[in-house]
């Protein structure tokens, strides 16, 4: 069975255009809507579309929609809403590790693999059968933003790759062999908290700072110990041209 009504929800303007870029590209002429999450209203604006509350429209979803696309949408799905239609999210970390909050991040500091996975939306966070994975590299000078823009690309490359076989019903798909780890908001906002009197190797503060550098963001700080003020640190790397 194909799919005929497709929802896609996101927060990302850059998955967003890719997406309707690849559906005129390969011109497939499937009835699909884009929302973005209800407390968007920026993106809302920017791009005309509507906002969507998924835990109030449940059932309005459920009765309109076969197929939905979570393309960096900050919602949790219900688990009515995953076990009633066929619900795929595009990810941007490489399954099971890391799962949740900003993969690269985390991965930058553990040295867990990162890259993008197209995967079933099931109960649990970033985990259900994985439809497409792959990987890239990290290097001992990438921030956050290297890593996240490369993985961007990524994810549309796998979109590319596995478009056809989502809308047609027709995609293969694996269990994860293990459950991997999760992180939160609160995880996040910890690592940001810089101690002053944190023991460890050179390598291991480096790769800290440039898990938490990414512009615009202000990420890492410290408190400045005489005036109580935080001070904001970020990292700059400049690779020389020759061995
Ligand atoms: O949309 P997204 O790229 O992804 C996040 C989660 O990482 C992802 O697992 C989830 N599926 C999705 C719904 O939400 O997040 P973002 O656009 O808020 O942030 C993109 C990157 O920007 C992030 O990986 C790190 C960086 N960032 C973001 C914020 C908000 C910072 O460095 N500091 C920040 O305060």
């Amino acid at each position: 069975m194909f799919f005929t009504k497709l929802l896609i929800i996101s927060d990302n303007l850059y998955l967003i255009e890719a997406f309707k870029e690849l559906l005129i590209e390969m011109k497939f002429e499937i009835d699909y809507t884009i929302k973005c999450s209800f407390n968007n209203a920026g993106l809302s604006k920017e791009l005309s579309i509507a906002m969507v509350n998924v835990e109030q429209e449940l059932e309005s979803i459920i009765s309109t929609y076969d197929l939905i696309f979570s393309l960096h949408c900050k919602q949790i799905f219900p688990d009515k809403l995953v076990n009633s239609i066929k619900c795929i999210n595009v990810h941007p970390g490489y399954n099971p590790y890391n799962r949740g909050w900003f993969p690269q991040v985390f991965s930058i500091i553990d040295k867990q693999p990162i890259g993008a996975t197209i995967h079933e939306i099931d109960e649990y966070l970033d985990h259900g059968n994985i439809i497409d994975q792959e990987e890239i590299e990290i290097n001992s000078w990438d921030t956050s933003l290297d890593v996240y823009n490369r993985v961007l690309k990524l994810e549309v490359e796998l979109l590319r790759r596995n478009i056809s076989n989502i809308l047609t019903n027709s995609y293969n798909k694996f269990p994860s062999k293990e459950n991997g780890n999760v992180n939160k908001m609160k995880d996040y906002h910890e690592l940001c908290k810089l101690d002053l009197e944190e023991n460890g190797n050179l390598e291991f503060f480096i790769d800290k700072l440039r898990a938490l550098t990414h512009d615009p963001y202000k990420n890492a700080y410290f408190v400045d110990k005489k005036c109580g003020k935080k001070v904001y640190v970020k990292i700059n790397f400049e690779l020389h041209p020759r061995k």
